[in-house]
């Protein structure tokens, strides 16, 4: 058996058989990598040796932190988990704050010891959280104070998790405490390239959250394909955003990729539509990552943000509608960068940058990554036609003890479960998720883009679109409106987004129904979560 420095061997002995892993590709140049690989060296440790340990690193209110002392307090946390807390290299510890600089020493931490970090979203509850332990039969967590409460009553029935510590808590008992007394040096641990780092559990619209897991190589990969072929930023930018640590896409975009390059970045625990434009002027952030929902509902308090310090608005999690994009640039002067990533993929995988977005299209392939448009059979598509996406590069998915492996990867290939087509000159066009796709009458109708035609509307503030239960149709399309303040929930209103509607696509595609609501249901990565409304839907129908 290959090397490994695990002693703890769960994830290894979890991993999907080999025939159900997806195909990796290592064909980009920046992917040859050594047979050992801790990526706490090469994103964090790497910049002291070589001189940058005084460059700015983590910004947040009241911290500054250079890189040499995020390294000190990654170094005194790994001592800690080693020596007062028994971590062996391969066991699990679950890491549990908003978006903050001890978190991200948590993190790093974790990656130097050689164990796996599971980090959980702060809006968790004890009964996820206790999904999450058991599942990922995690034995140590680093846990915010403030965030105490649900993690202390998911420990009380998970045996397995004996060792935890709060930070951001000044008492004798708490991480701070415990760090003061260990020393600022740490020997990372020779993990193997295919190591596993890191748990990330998937949001889930259905079914029990999924853990996907990555190696050290799949978090330096990530680093190497879509920032510095799409985001391209330099040493010297400022990264800012919403996205929890907790989600791949966060991570990626607040920690990891401005890490790779020595540049910094702000955690934010607050991510407001009016946090973040006050951040931005505070700290003078350059690069913006949030969802589209979140640059919608910042465009009325954009004023600002042109001709200021942000140069790059990245969007993911969700389609970014062209009605958006349109918005945003209109109040900011900048051209977002729109990409599609997934937990399982670690990151983004076809995105388009600044001077080749192209409105209403995700972007082209990522390079490292080769992506296809398959039809029901799983054969290449022709162009133009709209079939399911799937993915290789890189990085893949492994799901932990998971069934529904064979479900996202066949035939080597990563199914995102995304409705996409293809165009000639290999840009993919977002259609829907495959399971969300609308059949009325024989057509088919993907929500979103109904959802773009109405966001046009000026009195349209965020929309949903889905399909409802008809006799008659199978289906019908059926939108769930969050207007602008100021206007009224009429007959009138719907009727006249009816029509507008009609006017900018093709007529069989309108709302027949409308209904007016205050808020949408959204995850806590800004997903809309059809699945509620059409389950609203369902149930009022009974
Ligand atoms: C959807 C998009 C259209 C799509 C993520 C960037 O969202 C991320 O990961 P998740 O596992 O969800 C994956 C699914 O979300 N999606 C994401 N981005 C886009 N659809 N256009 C987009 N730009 O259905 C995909 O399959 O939560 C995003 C980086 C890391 C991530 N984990």
């Amino acid at each position: 058996m290959s090397y490994s420095a695990h002693i703890d061997s769960f994830t290894r002995d979890n991993l999907p058989p080999p025939e159900q892993q997806p195909e990796f590709l290592f064909d980009l140049p920046g992917l040859r990598f050594p047979e050992r690989l801790n990526c706490a060296s090469e994103l964090l440790d790497r910049h002291v040796e070589a001189g940058r340990g005084a460059r700015l690193c983590i910004q947040a209110p009241s911290v500054r932190w250079t890189y040499a002392d995020l390294q000190e307090r990654a170094n005194r946390i790994a001592n800690v988990l080693v020596k007062d807390m028994g971590l062996v290299p391969g066991n699990r510890v679950l890491l549990r704050a908003p978006n903050n600089p001890m978190l991200a020493a948590c993190w790093f931490a974790v990656m130097k010891t050689g164990a796996v970090a599971v980090a959980t979203m702060p809006l968790l509850r004890a009964k996820e959280l206790k999904h999450v332990i058991t599942k990922a039969r995690v034995s140590h967590a680093l846990c915010d104070a403030r965030l105490a409460d649900e993690l202390k009553s998911a420990a009380a029935e998970c045996p397995e998790l004996q060792q935890i510590r709060y930070f951001n808590d000044s008492s004798p008992a708490g991480l701070e405490a415990a760090m003061a007394d260990q020393s600022t040096v740490f020997s990372n641990v020779d993990t193997a390239l295919t190591d596993t780092c890191m748990l990330a559990f998937t949001s889930g619209t259905t079914g029990q959250p999924k853990a996907t897991m990555h190696f050290h190589r799949d978090v330096v990969a990530a680093c190497v394909c879509w920032p510095p072929h799409v985001l391209r930023p330099t040493p010297d930018d400022v990264f800012m955003g919403t996205p929890p640590l907790a989600f791949t896409f966060g991570l990626g975009g607040l920690l990891l990729f401005p890490l790779s390059i020595g540049a910094s970045t702000v955690l934010l625990e607050q991510g407001g539509p009016q946090d973040l434009v006050d951040a931005i002027a505070t700290y003078k952030a350059s690069v913006l990552f949030t969802a589209p929902t979140s640059y919608r509902a910042i465009v009325p308090l954009a004023g600002p943000l042109r001709g200021s310090s942000l140069r790059k608005c990245v969007s993911a999690g969700e389609a970014l509608p062209a009605a958006t994009r349109a918005l945003w640039k209109e109040a900011t002067g900048i051209e977002m960068i729109d990409g599609i990533g997934a937990t399982e993929l670690m990151h983004i995988f076809i995105s388009a940058d600044e001077a080749h977005a192209r409105p209403g299209a995700t972007g082209t392939v990522v390079p490292g990554y080769t992506a296809c448009v398959m039809d029901a059979e799983g054969r290449p598509s022709p162009v133009g036609e709209v079939g399911n996406l799937a993915v290789k590069g890189p990085t893949g998915c492994r799901y932990l003890a998971d069934e529904r492996q064979a479900k996202y990867v066949k035939d080597g290939w990563n199914y995102t479960g995304d409705a996409y087509a293809m165009d000639a000159e290999g840009y993919f066009h977002y259609h829907s998720r495959t399971d969300d796709m609308i059949i009325s009458a024989g057509y088919n109708i993907a929500g979103p883009e109904v959802e773009d035609a109405l966001l046009r509307h000026p009195k349209v503030a965020e929309c949903a679109v889905i399909g409802v239960a008809d006799v008659e149709r199978g289906q019908i399309v059926k939108a769930i409106i969050v207007l602008r303040p100021g206007n009224d929930p009429t007959r009138e209103t719907a009727k006249e987004l009816q029509d507008f509607v009609k006017q900018s696509i093709a007529p069989y595609k309108y709302p027949r129904s409308i209904e007016f609501a205050s808020v949408l249901p959204r995850t806590e990565t800004g997903k809309l979560q059809r699945f509620r409304l059409r389950e609203t839907v369902q149930g009022e129908q009974r």
